[in-house]
Order: structure tokens, then sequence, then C-alpha cells
């Protein structure tokens, strides 16, 4: 392993977008924050549940710069074309081509822990010897209605399905390339063709993800990391021209109405090569893209990928995940995400005021893994009672809450708690009123609310009516007045533990990124720190340490942790390519009051001054 793959394990991302980014820098360093994240996920798996990831409203359609919006489209015709997807906020991607076939395993061998869709890439199959699945590839119980109720029972309102993934095959009828699904298989089926159908059947909408940059069976197609068959040499733009153009035109033409049109990895996708893709957009009325075509495009969506992020973005964003650590079907990932998590994270990205995207990917025979079912089932299920806390619903208005998320409407607000109050009192950070309170679904049955310094009290039952996520309504809340979070306390052994990513972050750069495990990254600039504030139980000698990652040749920056009006100096060594607690010794608390805690770099060393994961005072025993 050598240091590239050791320190992915740290670098775990989530593209936090405090302001609108231009589009160059979401792109260029695409394709490395997903394979960190990527590696995350099988590093250490999700717990999103347990994640105290922050909400933040997201910016309304006013904010939109001139870039976001296309020159031909005025704000409001804009927020016309996007009105039906950010109602949505639940939508199902399926990754299925003829990758399902191995599943995972070519010639008797696992490709290992990477996502299934890539195992011709990760493998280094030839293009012939790869093209060989397709006369395998029969999926008979293929059943497009069946697949279709099935995101319509979970309560998704849009599927994304692969019409073209990075082999090159093409799952649609093309008279651009032989190497479909009806040309190149004894299945001779247009599957495209039935899912539309359906889709309109069931009143769902449909989009088609094409990686229109990285084919690895067209000559000239691209390659993450270059070719590796001769086969594969040729030029782009002529694969362009002479398979691209003519596919985009057919998907987008013999489908009837197209939603979305899902660009991947805009891998050597100049401007002038993305100049001859971004004029079929057009074809399809009100068609959404998203921020992957290239060549400056910036698209209609931010599209974080397996990374959740620690809070919204300034535009629309979609995050689309997987159920278990692949895209397409492999046979020996059996590391499904429970049906708590995917629940919950429902919840938190509409609190965040973005769509989920959740993946199926379907087997060579053409059916959901049965584990997917089972938690689409159970994500429905929730559905059916709570939705009306997730369709339609924008950003909350607070930064973070101990015991849940919130999501809103005109004159609403729904809490959806993850943890229940043991007291039977649910504190709402708010200073403004509510005309009324509710558990959803029970609005004869008002809950008693009273004002308090800390927020709004809500008398609620001894114990969670769903214990996975109960919603309650708050009606006539007007404009909400959200209170600060309150300030952070030590937990019963008197340490206080202070986690990045709920932390005021000060200055440019500086940023929390990760899933399960998050650490301040870019932290290039002196004036860049973070502050929590924190109301410690006595006073007394605490010993700081910091949970964090610096690299052998960024060691010896020096910084001053602040603790009210207290300061400990330190200088950061090298943690040995993990993470790793660090003492930085001693300070005195004299008050207990809520203060400030921050850490600040006085010299930063190298690039980066360091990654934080966790800043913790302990009490010396006395
Ligand atoms: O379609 C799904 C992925 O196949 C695609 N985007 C989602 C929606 C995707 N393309 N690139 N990436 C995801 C990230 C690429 C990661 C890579 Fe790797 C790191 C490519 C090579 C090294 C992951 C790990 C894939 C192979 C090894």
């Amino acid at each position: 392993m050598g240091q590239t793959a050791q320190i992915a394990d740290f670098l775990e991302t989530s593209r936090i977008i405090p302001q609108l980014i231009f589009w160059a820098e979401s792109l260029s360093d695409l394709g490395m924050n997903l394979f960190f994240s990527l590696r995350a996920f099988l590093v250490s798996g999700l717990i999103l549940s347990a994640l105290g990831l922050q909400a933040q409203p997201a910016a309304p359609s006013a904010t939109l710069t001139p870039e976001v919006v296309p020159s031909d489209e005025t704000p409001e015709q804009h927020a016309a074309r996007m009105k039906w997807w950010r109602e949505a906020r639940f939508g199902m991607f399926i990754h299925w081509g003829i990758y399902s076939v191995p599943a995972g395993v070519h010639q008797g061998k696992e490709m290992g822990p990477r996502i299934g869709e890539w195992i011709q890439h990760e493998m280094k199959i030839p293009v012939g010897e790869y093209a060989a699945y397709a006369p395998q590839f029969n999926p008979v119980k293929f059943d497009a209605d069946a697949w279709v109720k099935l995101a319509k029972e979970a309560g998704m309102k849009y599927i994304v399905i692969t019409s073209k993934h990075h082999d090159g095959f093409a799952m649609f009828k093309s008279a651009a390339s032989s190497f479909n699904i009806v040309d190149a298989t004894p299945f001779k089926r247009d599957p495209l063709k039935e899912l539309a159908a359906a889709c309109q059947k069931y009143g769902i909408r449909l989009g088609f993800y094409y990686s229109q940059a990285q084919d690895w069976h067209q000559p000239g197609g691209a390659a993450r990391g270059g070719h590796w068959d001769p086969a594969q040499e040729g030029d782009m733009t002529a694969y362009l021209k002479n398979i691209v153009v003519p596919q985009v035109k057919e998907i987008l033409t013999n489908y009837g109405p197209i939603a979305v049109l899902w660009w991947d990895t805009p891998e050597n996708m100049t401007r002038e090569r993305a100049d001859l893709l971004a004029p079929l957009i057009k074809l399809q009325p009100g068609l959404i893209t998203n921020n992957r075509l290239g060549g400056g495009y910036m698209g209609d969506t931010e599209t974080p990928e397996n990374r959740v992020p620690a809070t919204g973005y300034s535009r629309d964003w979609e995050l689309c995940m997987t159920m278990n650590d692949t895209w397409g079907f492999k046979s020996y990932d059996h590391n499904w995400k429970s049906g708590e998590q995917l629940i919950r994270q429902v919840v938190d990205t509409a609190s965040k005021g973005g769509n989920l995207l959740l993946n199926v990917g379907p087997t060579s025979l053409g059916e959901i893994p049965g584990p997917s079912v089972e938690r689409l089932k159970l994500v429905g299920a929730w559905m059916q009672k709570n939705s009306e806390s997730i369709y339609g619903t924008t950003a909350s208005p607070f930064k973070r809450l101990t015991w849940g998320r919130a999501s809103q409407k005109p004159d609403k607000l729904y809490l959806s708690v993850f943890y229940w109050p043991k007291d039977g009192t649910l504190v709402v950070p708010m200073r403004s009123g509510a005309k009324k309170a509710y558990l959803l679904g029970a609005m004869d049955k008002p809950l008693k609310m009273a004002p308090s310094p800390q927020g709004l009290r809500l008398s609620v039952p001894a114990s969670a009516p769903d214990p996975v996520a109960t919603v309650i309504v708050l009606e006539g809340v007007g404009k909400v007045d959200a209170l600060p979070p309150p300030p952070f306390t030590a937990e019963s052994d008197g340490t206080v533990a202070l986690e990045c990513d709920t932390a005021d972050l000060y200055g440019k750069g500086l940023r929390v990124e990760g899933n399960t495990r998050l650490n301040l990254t870019d932290w290039k600039n002196a004036e860049a720190y973070p502050q929590w504030e924190v109301q410690f139980d006595k006073p007394g000698t605490y010993e700081l340490s910091v949970l964090c990652f610096v690299p052998d040749t960024q060691a010896g920056s020096e910084f001053v942790v602040t603790i009210g009006d207290q300061k400990v100096a330190g200088r950061t060594t090298a943690t040995g390519g993990d993470f790793k607690e660090v003492a930085l010794g001693k300070i005195r608390v004299e008050k207990t009051g809520p203060m400030p805690v921050k850490v600040t770099p006085t010299r930063i060393a190298a690039q980066e001054f360091m990654r934080l994961r966790t800043l913790t005072a302990k009490p010396v025993s006395p």
C-alpha cells in the first residue's frame, strides 16, 4: 500500500460548498473525492443516524448567480423548470448493465471491495473479453412495472437509470453501436422502453444516466488512469461525434418525456468537447441536468456521491447513495445499510434542502436484490405516514438539533425526532411560537406548548411513537426565529468532546469533509479556525487532546488552543499515517459559563495545518 492508498483512508470527503463554487473546481477533484469516499465506506461502514450533522437553510432561488441559471433562462423560468424536482426530494437510482453478469467475479477471481460496475477497469479486462458478457446477459425476470411500483411504494418520485455506463454497453436499442442490449444479447428487448411505459403508467418521472466521457469499449472513449487495451485507443472527439451525440439523441427522443439527464465523470472533457453535447439538452423540454458534463457547464444540480454533506449547498443538490458498497450488483456485497439508516437519510437530506437518489443494482436476471426490496419497503412504510414532512419542503431553519432534523413549508415546521426525550419534553430551539403542535397524523390531539429561554417546550408522549423518526408538526409558525444552538456540555465524567462538524468555522477554505469520519480539511490559512461555545461542568484543570491527522511532510506547525481567556500553545508532529489522539497539555478552567473554545494555527509549516476530527478536554482528577 503506497502513500496514496493510506491517505485515502483519511481524506473522506463530503463536499461542503458554503458558497457557490465554480464548476471547474467542483469537477477537477471530483474523481478523487469519489474514490476517497468510496474507500471510506468500505473501511468504516456507515452510521448515518449517529451523525450530528448540521442542517442549514437552502438558499432561495433569488440568490442564484448568473452562472447557475442558463443564460437563456430567467430565474423564474429556472424555478419553474426545477419545481417538480425540488418537491420530489426522493428518487431511485438504478445501476444495471452487463457488469451484473460477472457481479464482481471475473474468471473465478473476485474484484475486491470496489464498485461492481468498474470490474472491467479494475481487473483490466480486455475489450473483447468483457464484451463476451453481453451474450450471457438475459434478464428474463425483468419486470418494469414491478420496479416502478417498488419505487413508488418506497415514496420515490423519479427514477434515474444507467442507459450507458463507463463500460460502454447501451441498455437501449442504438443505431450508433451494436454494443447494446437489443443487438448484442439474447434478451433482445429494450428495457428502457418498458421502463418508460411503466413510469408513464404509474406517474413516476424517468431520467437517464449516460456516461459521456468514459467509455472503455469504444475507440477514443476515456478511461480513468488511461487505456489498458489497444482497442480502446482512438480520437475522443470522433468518439463523441460518432457515438455519444447520436446515442444521447436516441435516449432523448425515443422514450417519451425524459426528466433528468445524469452525466458522469467528465474525464478529458474540454469545453470544445462538451459543446458538442450541451445543445442536446434542448431535445427535452424542461430537462434537468447535473454538474458532471464537463467543459465548464454547471448544469442544474450539485451531486455529492456517497458523502453526506454536513450542510446544504447554495443551489439545488442531490445526494446519490448506495444501499451497500456498490452501485452495480455484486454477488458478495452484503454490507447493507439498515432501514433505519436509510429512513433517517431521507429525513437528513430533506432537512438540508436536497434530494436523495438511492441506488439499487439489479441482477443479471433483472431482479432488484431482496435486501434492497425489503429496505425500500421499510422506507415506504415510513413515507406512507410521514412523507408530508419530506415532499415539497425546504431546509431546516435550525443550524443543529440535538434530537433530530427539521424541514419546513410556509407557516409550518416538521420536526423529525430521532432521539426521543426521556423526560417527556422536547425543546425546539426557537424564540418564536406556533399556533398548534401535534404528532403528524394526530392533528386532533394537540401537544401542549410553553415558551422557555431554551425555546419552545413541547409536552410529548413518554415513549417514541416511531423509534426511527417521529414527526411532529408545528403549525402557524410564521417566520421561525431560531435560537443559536445550545452550548456544548460535558459528559457525565466531566469530559468535553468537541466534534469538528459541530464547530462554527471562521476564515477561508476551512471545511468539514467525510462520511462517518468527519474531519476539518483545507486548513491552509492561519486565519481559519473552528470555534465551539462550551459550558464546562466545573472549574478545574483539564487535559487537552486532539484526534487529528498530520502527514509526515506537514509536521511542525504551531498553534494555540484557547478556552475562554486561557491558552495552551502547541506544535504539530506527524501522526504516523493515521488519525491519532495527540496530547496537548493541561489547561486551567476557572469559570464554567458558556465560553468560546478554539484552535488557531499561528504558523503553518507546509500546505496544511492538520486534519482535525475531535478536540477533547478531560478533567484531571484533583
Ligand atoms: O455510477 C456510479 C459510479 O460508477 C460512478 N458514479 C456513480 C454514480 C463513478 N465514477 N467514478 N467514480 C464513481 C469514482 C471513481 C473512483 C475511482 Fe476507483 C477510484 C476510480 C478508480 C479509482 C472506485 C475505486 C472505482 C475503482 C476503484
